[in-house]
Order: C-alpha cells, then structure tokens, then sequence
C-alpha cells in the first residue's frame, strides 16, 4: 500500500525556518517527486567523503523513552552498515526467540483470561488453554531452551479460532509485543534442533537494554552508534554518552504507545513522556551543536492502531481536531506536537519508521550521513570564507583543506555561509525530503 504523494508532509523542519517552509509541492509527478537531498548529495558525496577519511568517526546517540526502537534501529544500523552479526553470534542469540515465544503466549493467556472476565464466561473450557498454562511459570528472560513438544502446544492455542478471534478483535487494547504473531507463526521451526536465529528474528525480538552499546558503522562518514538505555531509572547513565562531541542524536518515538502508560510508571502516559524527554533533550546544552533527527517510529503499528484507538486518548493529543482515521493528517500532528518542543534547537529534521523496515532506516541513514557531513563542511567552510571565494556544491569539497579563521571573523562567515548558494541549494532539497520513503506507508 502506497501513501498519496500529495498528502506527504514536509519531512524536515530547520526549525525558525519551519512554519515559512513550503510543503511538498504535490502538483510533481513520478521521478521527479524524489527527493532533490539525493541528486545534490551523489554529485558532492564521493569527494568529500574522501576528505573525511582521517578524520575519527563520528558520534550517533541513540535516545528515547523505554520500548520505542533504539535497540531495533541500532540492530538494524548495525546489520545494514555496521559488521552485522555472525552465525556464531545468531546461534548464541537464539534463546532470545524462545523468550519470545514464552512472552508472547504469556501475554495471550493474559488477554483471553481478560476477554473472557468482560464476557462473563469461564475459559477452563478451552483446553488448548490448560496446555499452555505451564507458560505462566516460565521466564521469558532465562530459559535456554523450548522443547519441540511446548511448541507445539503454543502453536495449537495460537491457531485455535477463539483465540485468533480475540486477538484479531482486540489486540490494539491490549500492550502485546509487536511481534506476537511473527514469533508464534514460527514457533515450531524455532524450537527445532538446530535453528539459528536469523537477522530478521533477531532485530524483531526485544530485551531490555541495560547500560551503553557502541558499535561502529564501516560507512563513509564513519560513525559510532550508541545504544542505550531508555527506562527512566536507566537514564541516569546518559550523563556518561554526553561528555564527548555528538554529531546526532536519533530520538526514537513510539508512536503506537499513544493510549498506552509507562512499564515504570502505570500513571504516565508513554506519548506524554516521549514529548516531556523529547523537550529535555532537544534543551539541553550539549546537544545544540548536534543535528536532532525525530523518528517517530512504529508506524506500521500505529497506522493500524488509529483504526481502532482514537489518538485523543492521550492526554497530550485531545486537541487534535483533523480525521482520527487519517494516517497522514494523525501523524503530521504528532508531529507539530514534537516540533513545538524544540522550536529553540536549530536543527531538527523528521522522518516516520519502521525499524525493521530497511527502506525505511536507509533513508534516514542517507539524511544522517548527508546532515553531519554537512555540519562537517560548514566548520571548514567558516575559514575559507575568509578567502572570499564563493562556495557552490561543486566547489565545496576541494575548500575543505584550509586554515582555520580567527575568531573575529566567525560571525560575518556564518552570514556568508547561510547566504552562500551551496548552503541554500541544501536547505531547499532538505525541505523536500517526505515524511515516509517512496514506497513506505
Ligand atoms: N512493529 C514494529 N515494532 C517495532 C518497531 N521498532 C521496534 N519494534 C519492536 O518493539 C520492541 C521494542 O523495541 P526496542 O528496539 O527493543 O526498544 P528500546 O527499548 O527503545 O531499545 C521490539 O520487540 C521491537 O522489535 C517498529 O517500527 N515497528
Ligand atoms: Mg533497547
């Protein structure tokens, strides 16, 4: 299912230049309603690219509330641009599946015992049921194994007609895991002897991330990803990831949470929380001179959820006057209301995911890396202003080798710069970047 090219909305907000940005112009057809940020950037990339070798590789932190798909993207990153993951490694991450497996029947047995409270009937009919309840006992976290015999268990209460009912009826009440279905679906090929997680699997599946992760992505720019924590008692360790240069920070959002509370806190809401620590961060001192890059992630749920769940259950979104049904008009909204926060940050830019999408992370990473090389040009660009000679995309990489100017000069290069037409040609094409990639939606 494709999105209307029309109803894009404008994917980038350089904020102060935000409210005065002209939204996509949706007379384009075909071709030329790509983005320009692509044929600009292939023209200038490959040489400077090459000029950034040396240089050490730059920082990307990861930030957001707990369960809105740090880990997945940073997965996803990783498997894309980074070193990926082995089979040695898939083979010792596959007991995370069988914790998939156990949660996700635990959180079925939870709603079919809900559902059947609501309707007044007793479930110890269902005898598929009684088979699985030894489930309730188990630790998604610890086991090490599933045998084939559970499995099969699990996948007879899975395909049972009541229970698909239920969780087709119900499942965008209740905070199941994302990726229930898939899980289960394979349950049985994943309790066999032998079975190695896949990629796929591995990015879908979830644990909860205690501490700080780098990993290295081996593209040009080179870049650092930090992954971490995201539950308020886990935030505490950010501190730690401030202290060195940020070129950017990917704040995930997950915007199917909308109607959903905190796991740490069941009195907040977990989209009221997203925008309280989206405010914070896009504040805070240390992160002005980095690029901010909103993702509200999750899309695919969400597109689905707003069917069923209207998007005014969450406190923050009541105003909301548009189609409640309408996936573009819901989601340029959450995103006003995340832009409000960070009117004061001078660089903020947007994109809808999915982060097991990988059309979806492509198009972010090739934003990310086209923004911080940016960033980069710019600083060198201030001294070569001092030479006065004009900057164009074309000769903007050979002016990168120069000296530094002094300081008394920097603001009047920083006019410069603004007025220069590389600088403009780049803010016109970033206008022009959708909300979703091509064939997202
Ligand atoms: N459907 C869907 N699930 C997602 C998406 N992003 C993350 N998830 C799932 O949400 C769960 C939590 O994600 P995770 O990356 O671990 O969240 P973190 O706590 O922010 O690191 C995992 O099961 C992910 O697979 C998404 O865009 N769409
Ligand atoms: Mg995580």
């Amino acid at each position: 299912e494709t999105v209307h090219q029309g109803s894009r909305s404008c994917g980038r907000a350089t904020m102060g230049a935000c409210s005065s940005a002209p939204d996509v112009d949706t007379s384009m057809e075909g071709d030329s309603c790509r983005p320009r940020t692509l044929e600009i950037s292939s023209i200038r990339r490959n040489s400077c690219l090459g000029e950034m070798k040396k240089a050490k590789p730059l920082r990307l932190l990861i930030l957001g509330a707990g369960a809105s798909g740090k880990s997945s993207l940073a997965k996803q990153m990783n498997h894309m641009y980074g070193t990926g993951y082995s089979k040695l490694e898939l083979e010792f991450l596959t007991p995370i599946l069988y914790g998939e497996i156990i949660r996700a029947v635990q959180s079925l047995i939870n709603l079919m015992e809900r559902v059947a409270e609501e309707k007044g009937t007793s479930i110890a009919m269902n005898s598929k049921l009684e088979d699985v309840r030894i489930f309730q006992e188990m630790d998604s976290m610890a086991e090490r194994s599933l045998s084939v015999d559970l499995a099969a268990k699990a996948t007879a209460f899975w395909t049972d007609p009541d229970v698909q009912e239920a969780y087709a009826e119900r499942m965008h009440e209740f905070d199941l895991p994302e990726f229930l279905a898939y899980f289960l679906d394979k349950a049985e090929a994943i309790a066999a002897p032998g079975y190695v997680a896949s990629v796929g699997d591995y990015i879908r599946s979830y644990t909860r991330t205690t501490g700080i992760f780098d990993s290295r992505l081996y593209s040009r720019p080179k870049f650092t990803l930090v992954d971490v924590g995201g539950q308020r008692s886990q935030r505490k360790k950010w501190r730690h990831c401030f202290k060195e240069d940020i070129s950017a920070v990917l704040f995930t959002v997950g915007l199917s949470g909308y109607h959903e509370c905190l796991e740490e806190d069941p009195t907040t809401n977990r989209l009221v929380e997203a925008l309280t620590l989206y405010e914070e961060v896009c504040n805070a001192e240390w992160s002005q001179k980095a690029t901010i890059f909103l993702l509200l992630n999750k899309r695919d749920v969400f597109k689905e959820r707003i069917k069923r769940i209207d998007i005014r259950e969450c406190p923050a979104l009541e105003k909301f006057e548009g189609d409640s049904k309408n996936f573009m008009e819901t989601l340029a909204y959450i995103k006003d209301c995340f832009l409000q926060r960070s009117k004061n940050h001078p660089d903020v830019h947007c994109h809808a995911t999915c982060a097991t999408d990988r059309s979806d992370i492509a198009m972010v990473f090739r934003d990310v890396s086209d923004a911080t090389l940016d960033q980069y040009l710019k600083e060198n660009f201030e001294a070569k202003f001092a030479l006065g000679k004009e900057v164009t995309p074309k000769s903007a990489p050979c002016l990168l080798t120069t000296s530094r100017a002094s300081r008394s000069s920097r603001e009047s290069l920083r006019a410069r710069w603004q007025a220069s037409s590389y600088h403009q040609e780049r803010e016109a094409a970033v206008r022009s970047v959708p909300l979703i990639p091509e064939n997202g939606g």
